[in-house]
């Protein structure tokens, strides 16, 4: 089982993760990992807290001699502009006499839409920072450094991912299906919006440059493509082991995500079934799965299973809840009608979105690798894998 849990605040010392059940003997690329975080770091709509943090994970167990030793990775990311907010954040009781930065003010005035105020609710706070900063998407970052590491291991055996941006705010591109794994790879690391029609992009900035001029901001959807999936990964025995439910559950726990489509999505609901099933037809000479499958309007799986398609899941994030043109909002302090509060923010986070939707498609795909073909090493998941593959395809050959 390939497990992890995250800590760390916003404005904290450093984020922390620990990734459980790496097997033994992945070679782990350390650079591979820093250009995920810096993927994540930028897209047109960011805020100014991206030119302060250049982030980079170091690894403080469970890698030695640049492999992984099967033991729990522990991956530390430090935040640069904690040496700005010590005087707001120190962990000690009473402020260190060469804390650096401003003594901020209390948070009492819940933005709508973030978990302010339920935190101030469950948790008992007074002030909200106690909530804001560990709500915060900044977290996200210790995830794109275990999806990193999940995609070294899917590597191994042959999966690869990639993402795009498909709408902002009223903006689409046509139709994110009819877009190949290979094309959406080919998207330049350097774009914009990471989106895969240049004339839809630009209209997707103007988009954000007109929220950003009004104090608001924007959201979107992006899809996730893994191309040579193992085939038989999840399950249709039992509810919890169903693969579209776990990349469900692995999406909707981002940030701001409020929906998630596999293959053809909330589109199916409105199609006959002649149009949305994928037919199966004779024969695709050297495919592990030695059927064609014409359409993939299943993403890439069928009965929470993979079938051997491209896995594709799309995922659909709300507007940042940090308006600088605040919305209506109580001091809870004094019980006044007064605006939301309004913290440093991003306009549109959708293409950063989309790196750690990445992240969470890669750790659940890697995580069902591991259970599908087992091993506490890379060599023994590597033959187990190597010896399904055989039996697989052999089972296409007929006459
Ligand atoms: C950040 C995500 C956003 C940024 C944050 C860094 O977090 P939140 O969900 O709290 O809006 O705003 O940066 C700041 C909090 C800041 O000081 O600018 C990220 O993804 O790294």
């Amino acid at each position: 089982m390939l497990r992890f849990l995250t800590a760390g605040e916003s404005h904290g010392k450093a984020l922390v993760a620990i990734l459980d059940g790496v097997p033994a003997g992945l070679a782990i690329d350390f650079d591979a990992l820093t250009a995920d975080l810096r993927r994540r770091q930028t897209g047109y709509g960011r805020g100014r807290r991206m030119a302060i943090e250049s982030d980079r994970a170091e690894a403080l167990s469970g890698v030695r001699h640049g492999e992984s030793t099967g033991g729990p990775i522990a991956l530390l990311i430090p935040n640069r502009d904690w040496e700005n907010w010590q005087r707001t954040m120190h962990v000690e009781a009473d402020m260190p006499a060469d804390a650096g930065g401003a003594d901020r003010p209390a948070v009492t005035r819940p933005r709508p839409g973030h978990a302010d105020l339920a935190g101030f609710v469950k948790y008992g706070h007074d002030d909200m920072r106690n909530v804001l900063e560990r709500a915060s998407a900044r977290e996200t970052a210790a995830r794109v450094a275990v999806g990193g590491i999940a995609r070294q291991l899917l590597r191994a055996i042959g999966t690869e991912l990639a993402s795009h941006v498909t709408t902002i705010g009223s903006e689409s591109i046509a139709d994110p299906l009819a877009l190949t794994f290979e094309e959406v790879r080919r998207i330049h690391v350097d774009s914009p919006l990471h989106c895969a029609d240049p004339d839809v992009e630009q209209r997707m900035i103007a988009q954000i440059d007109r929220a950003r001029e009004a104090g608001d901001t924007m959201g979107g959807s992006f899809e996730v493509i893994a191309h040579n999936v193992p085939p038989g990964l999840g399950s249709y025995v039992q509810w919890d082991r169903k693969l579209d439910g776990r990349l469900a559950q692995a999406l909707m726990s981002i940030p701001a995500i409020k929906a998630v489509g596999i293959g053809r999505g909330t589109a199916v609901a409105s199609l006959p079934g002649s149009r949305v099933h994928d037919e199966i037809v004779p024969t695709r000479p050297g495919a592990l799965v030695g059927v064609a499958r014409p359409t993939n309007n299943a993403g890439g799986l069928e009965g929470g299973v993979t079938n051997g398609e491209d896995l594709r899941v799309s995922a659909f994030m709300k507007p940042i809840s940090t308006l600088m043109k605040p919305l209506r909002s109580v001091d809870l302090a004094t019980m006044t009608e007064s605006p939301a509060t309004i913290e440093r923010s991003d306009v549109c986070a959708v293409p950063a979105a989309a790196v750690v939707g990445e992240a969470m498609v890669a750790f659940v795909l890697a995580d069902a690798a591991i259970e599908k073909f087992g091993g506490d090493s890379m060599t023994e998941l590597l033959a187990s894998w190597e010896a399904f593959r055989a039996r697989t395809a052999r089972r296409f050959v007929r006459g």
